[in-house]
């Protein structure tokens, strides 16, 4: 059941003037960088949907075997019947696990990619046709308002991906405590978090043999290139994905690999051979880290889930301080060093 078609064409000029704003301030500063949201039209979400089937890219897989095995606790946690609103839905590939243990009363996916959105909420309708879904094609770091059926039901926020990872750790509380506002007092979030690891693990991960993320980086060239009436030699750059140790993050540029001269949007640009442009951040958070940043934004962790290898967690949390009488879930046989509490 699609509902709630809003007002896609209206938005669509706000888009255009964002990216705009955020290119051509980001190419004049220095350090030169570009908000990774930018990467998602349609080529750049594919792209991505691509990057998640890499043998490299253990992200998407470690986290939808976690979500499976994790189902079942996670529906007793949060009972029947909540909204699941899910933040940067995209192809909404691991939604259908957590919709099938959930059985939430609604479920909103937001995604700034709006092809995607729509198809993807058109996919999950005809799985579940019972469910009424309410896509909201919108920046999920901008304030947010639930769609008035959704409003007053109790929620769950559905955060996969590590998405939060692409957010430095100011902006990553602000988003937090922006989704405890708008889910409301009551509210559940269950969040994927990426764990510090071996860089001989992170560093393929984001500079594959096949060259789908270089693609997916240089893509973001294409788009200025397509939408902001740019003639930035793509050709000129290349993808770079290196550990920053001392901000626990995977950094991508583009560097350019000789004297590049463009236009964007009428105003000239210039960068020296070796100079580059900052496009992602990937921050990693260990798992003491993970619950600090939630309880920062306003939740309050109560389970968590993680691989054996210690990949990547999924935490559950509930709005506001903790309930007295905690009681933490935790994994049987996971080593003491390894959870929460
Ligand atoms: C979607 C932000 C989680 O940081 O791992 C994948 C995006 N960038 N490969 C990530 C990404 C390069 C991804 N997130």
């Amino acid at each position: 059941m699609l509902l709630y078609k809003n007002e896609a064409e209206l938005r669509i000029a706000a888009v255009d003037t964002a990216f705009r704003r955020d290119v051509l301030n980001g190419l004049a500063a220095r350090p030169r960088s570009i908000p990774a949201r930018w990467f998602y039209n349609r080529t750049g979400s594919e792209l991505f949907e691509a990057i998640t089937t890499l043998p490299e890219y253990y992200v998407t897989r470690t986290e939808r075997s976690l979500l499976s095995s994790a189902a079942c606790e996670i529906a007793e946690l949060t009972g029947r019947g909540r909204a699941i609103i899910e933040f940067g839905s995209g192809c909404s590939t691991k939604t259908p696990i957590l919709l099938s243990a959930v059985r939430p009363a609604a479920y909103v996916p937001i995604d700034v990619s709006k092809e995607i959105l729509w198809a993807s909420a058109e996919r999950i309708s005809q799985s579940f046709p019972d469910l009424p879904i309410y896509p909201l094609e919108v920046d999920f770091t901008q304030p947010l308002r639930l769609p008035g059926p959704v409003a007053s039901t109790p929620t769950l926020g559905f955060f996969p991906g590590s998405t939060i990872g692409n957010l430095l750790v100011p902006q990553a509380v602000d988003l937090l405590r922006s989704m405890a506002a708008a889910l409301g007092s009551d509210s559940m979030l269950l969040i994927g978090v990426d764990q510090v690891k071996d860089a001989d693990i992170l560093l393929p991960a984001y500079n594959d043999a096949q060259g789908v993320t270089a693609a997916f980086n240089l893509n973001l060239l294409r788009r200025i290139n397509a939408e902001l009436e740019g003639s930035v030699p793509v050709d000129a750059f290349r993808h770079v994905a290196y550990w920053n140790d001392s901000e626990a993050r995977v950094e991508m540029h583009l560097e350019a690999v000789r004297t590049v001269q463009f236009e964007v949007a009428g105003r000239r640009f210039a960068m020296a051979k070796g100079e580059t442009i900052h496009t992602e951040n990937s921050l990693k958070y260990g798992p003491q880290d993970a619950r600090v940043l939630l309880q920062a934004g306003g939740w309050s962790p109560i389970a968590d889930w993680s691989d054996q290898h210690g990949l990547f967690s999924l935490i559950l949390a509930i709005e506001g301080p903790p309930p007295t009488a905690t009681c933490f879930h935790r994994q049987p046989g996971l080593p003491w060093s390894k959870g929460m509490q």
